[in-house]
């Protein structure tokens, strides 16, 4: 039975040691996170996504998965490790100042390798990284083993491809880039992944896969930003901007995306900025479309103020939702915990409630972990997130049992006529004030 050892248990990493362990892989989930590793070990998760705990039983009951701090002799390394940007970690392009990717993870991961790495074996990169990092970053870590990528061992770019809340489904189901330093490793990374994926697999080059996944992520930050800027206008100009989305999108060939409370998560909002970073005087729409969708909580602070009548010092807001998107636990990023925690600056009483991380603790933000407590005392709702569950909130109940008087919906999620016909006041991102909807 092939072995493979994969560095780093966590979004994408433990899901991938799941699905190798159950198509018949021996497999050892490496992390360098000691809780984690015990908390696995004992048949705890430390994440939560959909699927997930019945793929772990599976796994585990296969008895082809073990957990481990160490790395060990296998015949694949896989390296999932977070490649984040860090504050203090920035470059300057033309007074504008742009993110710098923090490769620290993916280097010790790869120096972890070096010591167990044979001939024959294959290692893969599946971490987001800039341009040109497997062949220029990556490589030469690895060849200070004296053995030659292409010739005595397989190198692989691999981008994993999957959406947060349908990451096993994907996993198996969507086309697979696999990029080889050379032909033979490309080769070598299609069987091994061809034992659970059901998707097309692509064989290209390390460089290109890279780009093929910047490029994913790019695009669709991009069409984020343009849809922040359209609500933008639309609120300007008094129009709703999701009844002017909806006809525009009868259009065969536009299909524009939603404004929200911004771009969140370890994905969209990090990788454009590899581009960014790889090439400053190129990327200009990329950093352009970067600077919108950070600068969303802002525009949604400054929204909530105008619907407050100036000023938000002293309201008491409950604050609906702090993950980095509907229906997941992962707050990477957030733009909801960022609006909370500037609204709590500007003098706001925020109290905020996330179903999917009950127990969650964000410094300078006061958590709780029911909708009963978010609600007591509150008089403004404001909805953060478009979980389904609050889609599900009752008005007249809310009326009845709270304080709340002002609903304020960044998502487009809650029903604008059943609010207002239950007394509140209600407000819409992306619809000037004053506007009414079209429904
Ligand atoms: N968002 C909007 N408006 C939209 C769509 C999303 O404001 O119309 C926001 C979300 O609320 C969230 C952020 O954008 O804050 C990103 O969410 P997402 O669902 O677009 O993407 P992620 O970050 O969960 O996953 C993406 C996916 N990439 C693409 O769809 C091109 C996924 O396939 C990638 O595997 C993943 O990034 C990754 O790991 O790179």
């Amino acid at each position: 039975m092939r072995k493979v050892c994969i560095l780093g248990q966590g979004y994408i990493g433990l899901p991938t040691a799941l699905v190798f362990a159950t198509h018949g892989l021996n497999v050892v989930g490496m992390d360098v996170n000691e809780r984690i590793i015990h908390t696995l070990s004992n048949g705890g998760l430390h994440i939560q996504e959909p699927g997930l705990e019945e793929y772990f039983d599976k796994a585990v009951g296969s008895g082809n998965l073990t957990f481990s701090i160490t790395v060990e002799e296998a015949d694949a390394f896989i390296i999932t490790v977070p490649t984040p940007f860090l504050n203090d970690s920035i470059g300057e392009y033309n007074g504008q100042i742009y993110k710098k990717a923090d490769m620290q993870f993916v280097v010790s991961a790869a120096e972890m390798i070096l010591p167990y790495l044979n001939k024959g074996n294959l290692v893969i990169l599946e971490s987001t990284s800039p341009p040109r990092t497997t062949v220029d970053l990556v490589q030469p870590i690895l060849e200070r083993s004296g053995l030659r990528a292409g010739e005595d061992f397989f190198l692989v770019y691999c981008p994993e491809r999957v959406l947060p809340g349908q990451i096993l489904k994907e996993l198996i189901d969507n086309a697979r880039v696999i990029g080889g330093v050379d032909r033979q490793s490309a080769e070598a990374g299609r069987d091994l992944y061809a034992s659970f994926v059901k998707g097309d697999i692509l064989l290209t080059d390390a460089t290109t896969a890279e780009m093929v996944k910047l490029m994913e992520n790019t695009y669709r930050d991009v069409n984020i930003a343009i849809a922040n800027e359209f609500s933008r206008l639309a609120d300007r100009f008094g129009i709703n901007i999701w009844e002017a989305i909806d006809i525009a999108n009868r259009h065969p060939r536009v299909k524009i995306l939603n404004p929200g409370a911004g771009v969140g998560g370890h994905c969209i909002s990090v990788d454009p900025w590899f581009l960014v970073e790889a090439a400053p005087e190129l990327a200009r729409l990329i950093y352009a479309a970067r600077s919108v969708n950070d600068s969303q909580p802002d525009y949604v602070i400054e929204f909530v103020t105008r619907c407050l009548n100036g000023t938000v010092k002293g309201s008491k807001i409950a604050v609906l939702g702090l993950s980095f998107k509907p229906g997941v636990d992962d707050l990477r990023e957030s733009p909801a915990i960022d609006i909370a925690r500037k609204l709590g600056k500007l003098g706001a009483m925020v109290k905020a409630y996330e179903p999917f991380k009950l127990d969650v603790r964000v410094p300078e933000i006061q958590t709780v972990s029911s909708l009963e407590e978010v609600l007591e005392s509150a008089e403004i709702l404001l909805l953060l997130v478009g979980h389904k569950e609050f889609a599900e909130l009752d008005p007249i109940f809310i009326s009845r049992t709270t304080q709340v008087k002002t609903v304020i919906d960044t998502t487009n999620l809650l029903n604008q006529t059943e609010w207002m016909n239950a007394g509140f006041i209600f407000y819409r991102l992306g619809i000037g004030i004053g506007v009414t909807t079209a429904a």
